[in-house]
C-alpha cells in the first residue's frame, strides 16, 4: 500500500529548498496529521540535534510514523561528501550518516543519501569517486540493515551531481554492492530532468524502488507542474511499489497550501484501489 508523507527541514541554512515545512517540529507534524499524511520526512542539521523521546511524543500525538530521515547537511553544513578525495572527511561523512541511520533505525525508518554522495571533480575520476562510494554504501547499508530497514540511495539531475543521474544509473551502482540492502529513491523532479521517460524508469527501477519523493516537473506540489501522474501511479502499480510518495516539494505559496496541494494529489493519482491492487501485487 503506498503511503503518504511530507518534509520537513529543521535547517534554516538550507533555506530556499525544497521542503514543504520548515522549523517547529511539533507544529508541522500536527499540521501534516491534520491534513490526513501517514507519515514524516525530516531533514535534521544531524542525529545528535534531534531528541528521540519528544520525537516519539510528537509522532504518536499525530499518529504519524517516521518515513525516513535526510542527510544532506552533512553537505549544507560540514561540507562533508562520501566521495570527497580527503580521506578523513570521507570518514567523517560515513561518522555522520552512521548516527542518523542509527537514529532514524530506531524508529524504523531508512535513511537517504543525497547530496552526501558529492561529485568527482579536479583530479578525482569518477571511477575513484564511485569506489569511494561504494566502499562507504556497502558499510552505510549494512548498517541500516540492523534494523532492518535499507538505505536509500538518489540519483540526482547533472545541475547537482555528475555522479548518478538517473535510475539506470543507480541501478548499475546498488548493484555492484556487496550489500543487498541499499534501495533507490526516485524523485520524479530529478527523473522528469533525466529520464526518457518517467514511468518506464520506475519500470526498470522495479523492487528496487525503495521511496518516492513526491514533486513535479517545477518542484511544486505534485500537480502543479506538468508530470503525468497517472502514467507514475500506474508504473508505480506495475511495480508492486509499497513505499512511501513522500512530498519534497517547495513551499508554494506556502507551506500549508503546499501540503493540501500534495494530498489533494494523492487522493487524485493513488485512490483506494489503486493503493490496493499494488499492495496485492506486492504480495
Ligand atoms: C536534492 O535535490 C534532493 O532531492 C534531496 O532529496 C537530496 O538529499
Ligand atoms: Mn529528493
Amino acid at each position: 500500500m503506498i503511503q503518504s508523507c511530507v518534509t520537513i527541514s529543521l535547517v534554516p541554512q538550507a533555506k530556499g529548498g525544497p521542503f514543504v515545512f520548515w522549523g517547529d517540529l511539533a507544529g508541522s507534524c500536527a499540521k501534516a496529521a491534520e491534513l490526513g499524511f501517514d507519515a514524516v520526512e525530516i531533514f535534521a542539521p544531524s542525529a545528535e540535534d534531534l531528541d528521540a523521546r519528544l520525537l516519539q511524543q510528537i509522532l504518536a500525538q499525530g499518529r504519524l510514523k517516521l518515513g525516513a530521515m535526510g542527510t544532506g547537511a552533512g553537505w549544507v553544513l560540514r561540507k562533508l561528501r562520501l566521495t570527497d578525495p580527503d580521506v578523513a572527511t570521507r570518514t567523517r561523512a560515513v561518522e555522520f550518516i552512521s548516527a542518523i541511520i542509527d537514529f532514524a533505525g530506531s524508529f524504523g525508518a531508512p535513511t537517504i543519501i543525497g547530496s552526501m554522495q558529492g561529485r568527482f571533480e579536479n583530479d578525482v575520476t569518477r571511477e575513484q569517486a564511485i569506489g569511494w562510494l561504494r566502499e562507504a554504501l556497502d558499510k552505510l547499508g549494512s548498517r541500516a540493515g540492523a534494523f532492518g530497514v535499507p538505505l536509500l540511495f538518489e540519483p540526482l539531475n547533472r545541475f547537482e551531481t555528475n555522479l548518478v543521474n538517473t535510475v539506470e544509473d543507480g541501478l548499475e551502482l546498488v548493484q555492484s554492492l556487496t550489500t543487498k540492502n541499499v534501495k533507490l529513491l526516485c524523485d520524479v523532479f530529478h527523473m522528469n530532468i533525466e529520464e526518457r521517460s518517467i514511468s518506464a524508469a520506475l519500470r526498470l527501477g522495479g523492487k528496487q524502488v525503495g521511496h518516492l519523493h513526491f514533486v513535479d516537473s517545477n518542484r511544486r506540489p505534485a500537480g502543479d507542474g506538468h508530470v503525468d501522474f497517472r502514467a507514475v501511479a500506474q508504473a508505480l502499480t506495475d511495480i508492486g511499489y509499497s513505499g512511501y510518495a513522500s512530498a519534497e516539494a517547495l513551499p508554494i505559496p506556502d507551506s500549508e497550501s503546499a501540503a493540501r496541494q500534495t494530498m489533494s494529489s494523492f487522493r487524485k493519482f493513488f485512490p483506494a484501489d489503486l493503493v490496493s491492487s499494488a499492495a496485492t501485487v506486492s504480495g
